[in-house]
Parts: structure tokens; C-alpha cells; sequence
């Protein structure tokens, strides 16, 4: 984000293929075909369907896949914001293709009744189990995608770790380990990424763990095995591939803010009326859709969830770059 060349806005020539190839089927045939039909196999290895991972996820009739229209597979996982593994759209599907993101261990920290180190899957386990939720993805660069994510509310996670009033923030972390990430052995960010929210916002029932995308295992580029997603927000507060889970009493700095606090803020709610200093926010390119520049399309504000979020900022002024 902070090196900018025309390359961001267009999409790489390794996902511009005729548009054809993606039309999306009726929802059930597409998973057949991309997703669950595959039961497990060129997955390398991941237990798609079997006792570990959750998988199949059940719709949650909230967030249908019909009520949005999910941006083709190939796009979701082939045009990707992971400095980890390269500052390029179309590098992190390349370079985290042989990364192995399991075992994987989730630390619970910080102001909290029941801190534990936990693995993934039994983590899932004591959480319920995965939901599915189609969500919109807005991007601070002006991009835009529907992702049919599967995991679950955040909320449930905190009320796993029983926050002590002092918990104000949630602080997460992504894994720090240069000798499989190439990209943290360049300077590009200050690593390890880190992103955080409020409590209120963390146990908002839109605040989400994704664990899977289009019914299967997410991508190691899309943020292997656990990332955040908070629709409301541009897509930089959705930390990948998270370690530590911390509760702490003050705001926590975020790696983009850290890198340009004049130009990425904390709360960073999608606000199609307030301009990021380089460029507008009032629209957004569709990834994926009118071709290899996108279609483009107004911005909404908290990117189309301002009803169920806005009572969460009375008292905040909007146009401020926070
Ligand atoms: N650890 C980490 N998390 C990250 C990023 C990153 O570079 N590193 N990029 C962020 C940005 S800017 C965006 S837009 C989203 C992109 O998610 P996607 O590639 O799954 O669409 O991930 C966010 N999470
Ligand atoms: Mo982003």
C-alpha cells in the first residue's frame, strides 16, 4: 500500500481469464464442484471433510450467498494482500503454496480469566463448530470482493478467554517466522503484522474468524489456517494467520498506522466520504467482475452494514481520519 504502482490497480495476468470461466453456478453445484465435491483430495494433505476442521459448514440464513454475489474462487485466492509472502497480487498464492500452516497453536492472552495455548482444530471444536457467511471486502486501496468465508463470531472466542473488565482492546498477531515467510525478510511492513479492536467491536455479531472459504480450508494466501474478517472495516484489519490473541486495557498499534498514521487509522471503517490523502474512497473496482479493470461501483457506508454497526460509533465523528 505504501509502494504504489499503476500493478496495484490491475489485476494480475495470472487471474485475468475469460470471464466465462467464472461464471458462478447455482450455489450448491459450485461447491460441488470447486469445494466439497473434492472431498479432500489435492488439498495436500488437509482433512477436508473428516473429524478435524469443522467442515462441512452450515449456511447461516443471515449472510446468504444469495442475498451477494461471491466473487469467483480464483479471484479470491489468486489476487491477495500478504506482504508475508510478497508485496504483488498475484505473489502470495505462488510463495505460501508450500507453506505448511499446520499443527497450528493459537496463544490466549493478556487480561483474561482463562489464558491457554490451543490448537486450531480443538479450538474450533470448543467454539461450536463453523458456520458459513458471505460478507463484502472492501479494501483501503479502492478494491472490492464477496467472500463466502467459513469460521465463526469472534465473540465466541471471547467469551472463551472471560475478559477481566480491564479488557478494553483485542490485540492479534500474526506469526512471525521469516524463515518461511520471504517477505518478513524484507523491510516492506514492521513485523509481525499486528491489527486489533475495541472489545465492543471484537464481540459484535459481524466480528468474524474465518477458517475456510467456499467450504474448505482457507488458503495459505488468504491467511492459513485462521484470519479475521470485519466487514464493516477495510480489509487491512483482517489479520492472517494469527498466533496471539491478547486482551489488553489500552488501543493497540496497528502495522498500518505504525507505517503512515496519516494515512491508516485505527477504527479504518469503511467511509465512502472520507478520502484517503492519495485517492477517493467514494467507489471501488469490483474484482472480477467488467473485465480486467473491474466494474466499478459506489462505496457504502461501513460498506453496506451501517445499520447493525453504527450504534457502535455514537460520539465518534466520522469525517476525522481515525
Ligand atoms: N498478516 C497479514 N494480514 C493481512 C495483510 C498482510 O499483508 N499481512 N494484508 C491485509 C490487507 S491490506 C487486506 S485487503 C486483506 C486481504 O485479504 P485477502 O487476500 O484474503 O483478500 O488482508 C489483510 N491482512
Ligand atoms: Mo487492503
Amino acid at each position: 500500500m505504501l509502494i504504489r504502482t499503476p500493478k496495484d490497480w490491475e489485476l494480475p495476468e495470472s487471474v485475468v481469464t475469460p470471464e466465462s470461466a467464472y461464471e458462478l453456478r447455482p450455489r450448491r453445484d459450485f461447491l460441488k464442484t470447486i469445494g466439497l465435491g473434492l472431498a479432500g483430495a489435492a488439498l495436500g494433505g488437509r482433512d477436508l471433510l473428516g473429524a478435524t476442521g469443522g467442515f462441512p459448514s452450515k449456511e447461516n440464513p443471515d449472510y446468504p450467498a444469495s442475498a451477494l454475489k461471491p466473487t469467483a474462487y480464483e479471484y479470491i485466492t489468486g489476487y491477495n494482500n500478504f506482504y508475508e509472502f510478497g508485496t504483488d497480487k498475484a505473489e502470495p498464492r505462488v510463495a505460501a503454496g508450500k507453506w505448511q500452516p499446520e499443527p497450528w497453536t493459537v496463544e490466549l492472552a493478556g487480561l483474561i480469566r482463562n489464558p491457554a495455548k490451543i490448537d486450531v482444530n480443538d479450538l474450533i471444536k470448543q467454539v461450536g463448530g463453523l458456520e458459513q457467511r458471505v460478507y463484502r471486502m472492501r479494501c483501503v486501496e479502492a478494491w472490492s470482493m464477496v467472500i463466502p468465508w467459513d469460521g465463526f463470531q469472534l465473540s465466541k472466542l471471547v467469551a472463551l478467554a472471560d475478559p477481566l473488565p480491564e479488557a478494553k482492546f483485542v490485540k492479534l498477531t500474526t506469526l512471525l517466522d521469516p524463515k518461511n515467510m520471504p517477505g518478513q525478510r524484507q523491510r516492506s511492513l514492521d513485523w509481525p503484522y499486528v491489527e486489533g479492536l475495541r472489545l465492543d467491536e471484537a464481540n459484535h455479531e459481524l466480528a468474524f474468524i474465518a477458517t475456510g472459504i467456499y467450504g474448505k480450508p482457507i488458503p495459505n494466501q488468504n491467511g492459513a489456517p485462521l484470519r479475521l474478517v470485519v466487514p464493516w472495516k477495510y480489509g487491512f484489519k483482517g489479520v492472517k494467520s494469527i498466533v496471539k490473541i491478547e486482551f489488553v486495557a489500552k488501543q493497540p498499534m496497528n502495522t498500518w498506522r505504525q507505517m503512515q498514521a496519516s494515512e491508516y487509522g485505527f477504527l479504518a471503517n469503511v467511509n465512502p466520504n472520507v478520502d484517503h490523502p492519495r485517492w477517493s474512497q467514494a467507489s471501488e473496482r469490483i474484482i472480477g467482475a467488467g473485465g480486467a479493470f473491474g466494474a466499478r461501483q459506489k462505496t457504502l457506508m461501513f460498506n453496506g452494514y451501517e445499520k447493525q454497526v453504527a450504534a457502535l460509533y455514537q460520539g465518534v465523528d466520522l469525517r476525522k481520519f481515525y
